[in-house]
């Protein structure tokens, strides 16, 4: 009989974190090493140099694999070294489709820093699946999308883009920062590559920075292994070791965040301050539908409409619980600017392509007591 898979939240456990060996102590100690002796020339016990594996790290990603569904995780510095590191797989000349709406910074390395290097991007608005289809090329290597998206909140239907890529022979990465594994199974729904900004929900404690590319095949695997060798951007023994700590707790907090999520939506819709919610557990999402069918919660991102940058700055400056900061998937709520901050860089232009005004507030609400949370927005939202 095939033995049972255990459960999401033991996996978070105990998944690449056996006792370490010579102690017993039931967490991944921190390797502060950058090299390892050798017994012999060409006789090592696994490790050559730190560069290229870490027991630390390598715990690390053992248990991101498993959370994923994925074959293999490869560590890195920061969310940006992970797509950076994705994208080295692409050869002068190939064609990558990208949603419309991503982290800005993602927009940026693409547009400013790949593009020098003879590869071309098209941007669709990827939760319309047939804009995929259409945008394809003989020379497109890889569609990469965010579903949520940042800040805008719009889903892609993974399934119907996984089958339109492979019908062409395309492979599909999946940002799945704002929702984590835990709510979102991207390989499940057949996605190739998943990465991450690890520094937000997986970390959960705004402690680090890290990103993390999940795989599916071998071929990648040997790529992106190559990669860290090659390029180095790789997550350090200390950032491993926070990163594993925060993954232990990532069922319940996701679980809280859900709720929370849920509530501080329910409540900004009704409140007379907020033009509009972006949510996609509002029944108004114009992909709730789909949301309910592909995750299995809506999270805790949630965009709000205030109107005119006045409004977003009187808003932010009344807060007294929730901090007005860049990131997100901390324990703690935190409020940012997308205008100012995550998509300063793609210009006034690219925001108004996209819905992205001045008077528009990002929330990622955190695990406080959600009455505390409610009553400083409330507060904040009221004047
Ligand atoms: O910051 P870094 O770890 O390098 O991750 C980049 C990144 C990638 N993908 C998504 C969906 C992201 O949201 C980010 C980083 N985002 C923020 C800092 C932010 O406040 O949205």
């Amino acid at each position: 009989m095939a033995e049972k898979k255990l459960g999401f939240a033991t996996r978070a456990i105990h998944d690449g974190q056996e006792p370490e060996k010579l102690t017993g102590a039931v967490n991944v100690p921190i390797f502060l090493t950058s090299t390892y002796q050798q017994e012999a020339i060409g006789k090592n016990r696994g490790h050559e140099y730190a560069r290229l594996t870490n027991p630390t790290r390598d715990a690390l990603e053992e248990s991101l694999c498993s959370l994923e569904g994925g074959t293999s995780a490869h560590a890195f510095a920061s969310g940006m070294a992970a797509i950076t590191a994705m994208l080295t797989m692409m050869k002068t000349g190939d064609h990558i489709v990208c949603s419309d709406n991503v982290y800005g910074g993602t927009q940026r390395v693409f547009d400013k820093v790949l593009a020098n290097y003879g590869l071309t991007f098209t941007y669709v608005d990827t939760s319309k699946a047939e804009n995929v289809a259409a945008a394809l090329r003989p020379e497109t290597k890889l569609v990469h999308i965010e579903t949520p998206t940042n800040p805008m909140m719009a889903i892609t239907d993974i399934r119907a883009v996984a089958d339109i890529c492979h019908a062409k022979g395309v492979e599909l990465s999946v940002d799945n920062t704002f929702l984590s594994p835990y709510l979102q199974q991207p390989i499940a729904l057949g996605a190739d590559i998943v990465m991450h900004s690890t520094t937000k929900f997986l970390n959960g404690h705004s402690d680090g920075l890290g990103g993390v590319l999940i795989c599916t095949t071998p071929e990648q695997a040997d790529r992106f292994r190559f990669v860290q060798k090659c390029t180095g951007g790789i997550l350090s023994p200390f950032e491993s070791y926070l990163l594993l700590r925060g993954v232990k707790t990532l069922a319940v907090r996701m679980r809280q965040h859900d709720v929370n999520g849920r509530a501080v939506a329910d409540f900004l819709a009704g409140h007379r301050a907020v033009k509009k919610v972006f949510y996609p557990g509002l029944k108004d999402h114009p992909q709730h539908e789909l949301a309910k069918r592909q995750q299995s919660g809506f999270g805790s991102m949630i965009s709000i409409e205030l109107g005119s940058l006045e409004q977003a700055n009187e808003f932010a400056k009344r807060l007294r619980l929730a901090f007005l900061a860049e990131s997100l998937g901390g324990v703690e709520t935190l409020i940012c600017h997308p205008a100012t901050m995550t998509h300063a860089a793609i210009g006034a232009e690219g925001r108004a392509r996209l819905g992205i005004t001045d008077g528009l507030m990002r929330i990622s609400v955190g695990i406080e007591d959600v009455a505390d949370i409610i009553s400083d927005l409330d507060q904040a939202l009221s004047g």
